[in-house]
């Protein structure tokens, strides 16, 4: 028996694990107590990874179909069948007909970050579509007008605040997001054992609420109003006080005038907190020696999506925690600089989709108007698509329609292990070996971890015959994409991403190579694989590198293989204005996009609602769509009930247990009833993921108890306007007693 170790890729916690290896597959995974991040923490999924990798019905080989009918094929037939129809749809209807969609373990591996991208990029379309839009987009927008740069994400300074307010995140079952911190629930314990207040917003009595000294039942979807009530309040009573940021930002006057509209007497019967309760929230933050504001899905995912990020930001700002050890910072992560290098300040609404005319943001569309751009004639109707990591039918709002036209396709590709919702209407499936097999480094997480470090996980078994890894299948399918056919040296993407990083780093006068020789240094690169040159480049080039010798003793790859538990990079520093790339070189309170956003808030003030509405949750054993294979994680308390508070439930006429139909303006389901008073009254929740056993699929664990989709209910038509995020938690139902 061997035992590797390989930072685990089914959350954002990233913890290290001690995987154990007997004839050549995994038999265990613990939590590698050394690793310098997790400390031996791991979770009951990290600890089924064995049984995720060894799944019987995961595909090991290429899939084509014929009709109904699937065959395996060898990988040379199906990269020349994904030749010929990807080409073909681009001979018969230009690159704009071919659409890409990019699913949410895409940033849970190497070449998912590496390559996906540049898949979307190189077919050349403005049909880019993936799980941000139904995730964090409103954060990404939010942080790109405020700091210039979509990926400066201020994350909560765990391990120092006194002080945490958390609004619509649950990270005793998520492990946490947009926040990297493994052993999320052990960091929350230790801020309260230390004197540290925490403050859990959320319309349910979550477990995270439950370790809280304090739960505030919002109104699903009332955080905006909440948020800008408590600005209202610091800068009526003159608690605002911006300390070393305020000589690097603009637009407060904006923002107080603004705020004018949104006092807390307003605001509260929107949001259903008290006027007296809201200022105490805004004094206790501003109070506190460090604090920070931290929001998640609960405040993503929801009509006002953009301004709560926005707000989440200005309530740092304000109360001088933005950037500050404590409070709420931006991590410097191994494989950046230290100077952002952005060439130009974020934007959005660049181009327009086709048919709701819904603007981009970040080079993507909102992925509730795929269906539209399949199913609507005209010129630039999609044709094909390419799914990689996704599984749309299942996660996005209206993704029972999509199944409905995904059969028109010309052509569908998708790079995915299983045979699933999504997949099953593909005409090939490349299926990427599993993650024992595969080496990884987390680029995305880094950027948002709580304390500053770098690791890195060789592949902990070799291919296994007939097996090909995803950075392969990813790379030979920009070379298809480039028109250079299914035979062209997969290297040569690398090799010319290395060149082009090159060239642009040797032109910078903040680079460590600086007028330095691109092919000098590119020889000098780590001998070894894709994943090995081009990690090792990140890092020379990176904060803390050795600039190809610039600076002895800085980080590349071989310090890493050297250090196989991760070195630690220290506690978060400020990095402000250098982490800035707005135009004004400051950060803009007033972004006007945001500014003119305000309107719809405000319009909202005046919105009462009667009904019932629907939340989303997670389980802690839980994994969006695909963790339901797996035997231990599916079932026990992990289920597709409908939370009801007791109250509703007597007024409604829904004994426990009973099957009842949720329906809204968008489409119904049933779901069995389950009486709890961990949602508030007047708020109904349902899990997400669920909906399998579906005709053609082959989840075979998964199909024994399969839930429904809830996102038949959510309603595709709603987006927060300036992300095109969906609309998933808030939305009105009612519920009847099924016949
Ligand atoms: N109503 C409602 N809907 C939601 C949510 C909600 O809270 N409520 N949450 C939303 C969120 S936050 C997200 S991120 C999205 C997720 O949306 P998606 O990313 O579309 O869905 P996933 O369920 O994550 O599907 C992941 C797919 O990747 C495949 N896969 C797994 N590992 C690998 C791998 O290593 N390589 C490749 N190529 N494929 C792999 C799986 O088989 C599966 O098909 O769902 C969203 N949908
Ligand atoms: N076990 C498990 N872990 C996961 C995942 C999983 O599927 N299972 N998915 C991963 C992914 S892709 C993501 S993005 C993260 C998400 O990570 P989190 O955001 O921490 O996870 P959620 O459980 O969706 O928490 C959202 C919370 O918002 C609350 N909420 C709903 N509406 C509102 C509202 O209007 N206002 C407020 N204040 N709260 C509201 C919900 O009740 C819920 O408790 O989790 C990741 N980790
Ligand atoms: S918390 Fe996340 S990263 Fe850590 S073991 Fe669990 S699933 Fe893996
Ligand atoms: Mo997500």
């Amino acid at each position: 028996m061997q035992t590797a170790l390989r930072i685990c890729p089914l959350c954002e916690a990233t913890c290290g694990l001690t995987l154990t290896i007997d004839a050549g597959r995994l038999t265990g995974a613990r939590g590698d107590r050394q690793d310098v991040f997790s400390a031996g923490f791991v979770c009951p999924k990290g600890a089924t990874l064995p049984a995720l990798d060894n799944d019987p019905d995961r595909l090991r080989r290429p899939m084509i179909r014929d009709g109904e009918h699937w065959r395996e094929v060898d990988w040379p037939e199906a990269f020349a069948a994904v030749d010929a129809g990807l080409t073909g749809a681009v001979e018969r209807h230009g690159r704009q007909a071919v659409a890409s969609y990019l699913g949410n373990p895409n940033v849970h591996t190497l070449a998912g970050q590496l390559y996906s991208g540049l898949l979307a990029r190189t077919i050349g379309s403005t049909n880019v579509y993936s799980a941000s839009t139904v995730d964090q987009m409103p954060k990404h927008v939010s942080c790109g007008l405020m700091f210039g740069d979509p990926f400066a994400i201020p994350v909560p300074d765990l391990d120092r605040t006194d002080h945490l307010l958390m609004l619509g995140a649950n990270p005793l079952e998520s492990n946490g997001s947009l926040c990297t911190a493994p052993d999320f629930p052990g960091r929350l314990k230790a801020l309260r054992a230390r004197g540290g207040r925490l403050v859990v917003v959320d319309p349910r009595r979550t477990r995270t609420a439950d370790l809280a000294d304090e739960h505030v039942p919002v109104r699903p979807g009332g955080d905006a109003f909440l948020l800008f009530a408590m600005v209202h309040t610091l800068l009526s009573e003159n608690l605002a006080d911006l300390g070393r940021l305020a000589e690097h930002t603009r637009g407060l006057d904006e923002l107080r005038a603004l705020a004018g509209d949104f006092a807390p007497e307003i605001v509260a019967p929107v949001c259903g907190i008290e006027a007296e309760h809201i200022r105490a929230l805004a004094r206790d933050l501003a109070a506190a020696p460090a604090a920070a504001v931290y929001g998640r899905l609960g405040t993503t995912a929801v009509q006002f999506g953009t301004l709560t990020s926005w707000l989440v930001d200005v309530l740092n700002l304000l109360t001088g925690n933005l950037d500050r050890p404590g409070g709420a910072m931006f991590p410097q992560p191994a494989h950046r600089g230290p100077v952002s290098n952005r060439s130009r300040p974020f934007q959005i609404g660049r181009w327009h989709s086709r048919v709701r005319n819904l603007p981009e943001a970040k080079g993507e569309f909102p992925a509730v108007t795929l269906v539209d751009e399949i199913a609507t004639p005209g010129p630039g109707q999609v044709r094909a698509l390419v799914t990689v990591a996704g599984n749309p039918v299942l996660s996005t709002p209206g993704g029972e329609r999509l199944a409905e036209v995904l059969p028109d396709l010309e052509f569908m590709v998708s790079v995915d292990p299983y045979l699933n919702e999504t997949t099953r209407h593909a005409h090939v499936i490349l299926p990427p070996a599993p993650p024992s097999r595969s080496s990884h480094f987390d680029l995305a997480f880094n950027e948002l971890a709580v304390r500053n470090n770098v690791r890195y996980s060789p592949p902990a078994l070799p291919l296994g015959e007939g097996e090909a890894d995803e950075g392969e299948i990813l790379r030979r399918l920009v070379q298809i994409a480039a028109g250079q056919g299914p035979h062209a040296d997969p290297d040569a993407v690398d090799e010319a991403e290395i060149a082009r990083l090159l060239s642009r780093a040797v032109a910078d006068p903040n680079s460590p190579v600086h007028g330095r020789d691109p092919a000098e240094l590119a020889d000098r690169l780590h001998p070894g694989g894709w994943a090995e040159r081009r990690v090792d480049l990140f890092l020379r080039l990176g904060a803390y590198g050795d600039g190809f010798g610039a600076r002895p003793g800085g980080l590349s790859l071989r310090s890493l293989l050297d250090a196989p538990h991760g070195i630690d990079l220290g506690a978060l520093r400020p990095r402000v204005p250098a982490v800035l790339a707005t135009a004004s070189g400051r950060v803009e309170i007033c972004p006007p996009p945001i500014a003119g956003d305000v309107a719809r808030l405000r319009a909202g003030l005046a919105e009462r609602r009667e009904s019932l509405v629907l939340v989303g949750r997670r389980h802690l054993r839980s994994n969006n769509s695909w963790g339901h294979n797996v035997p231990r994680l599916n079932g026990g308390s992990n289920t597709c009930t409908l939370h009801v508070h007791p109250q509703d439930a007597a007024r409604l006429g829904l004994p426990d247990g009973v099957t009842a139909t949720v329906r809204s303006g968008a489409g119904a389901v049933e779901a069995v009833v389950e009486h709890t008073d961990t949602v508030a009254p007047g708020v109904v929740s349902l899990p997400h993921g669920w909906g399998h056993g579906v005709r053609g699929t082959r989840l075979s664990v998964a199909a024994r108890n399969p839930g429904v989709n809830v996102n038949a209910v959510t309603d595709p038509s709603l987006v927060d306007p300036l992300s095109g995020n969906a609309v998933l938690n808030g939305v009105p139902v009612s519920v009847t007693a099924s016949e």
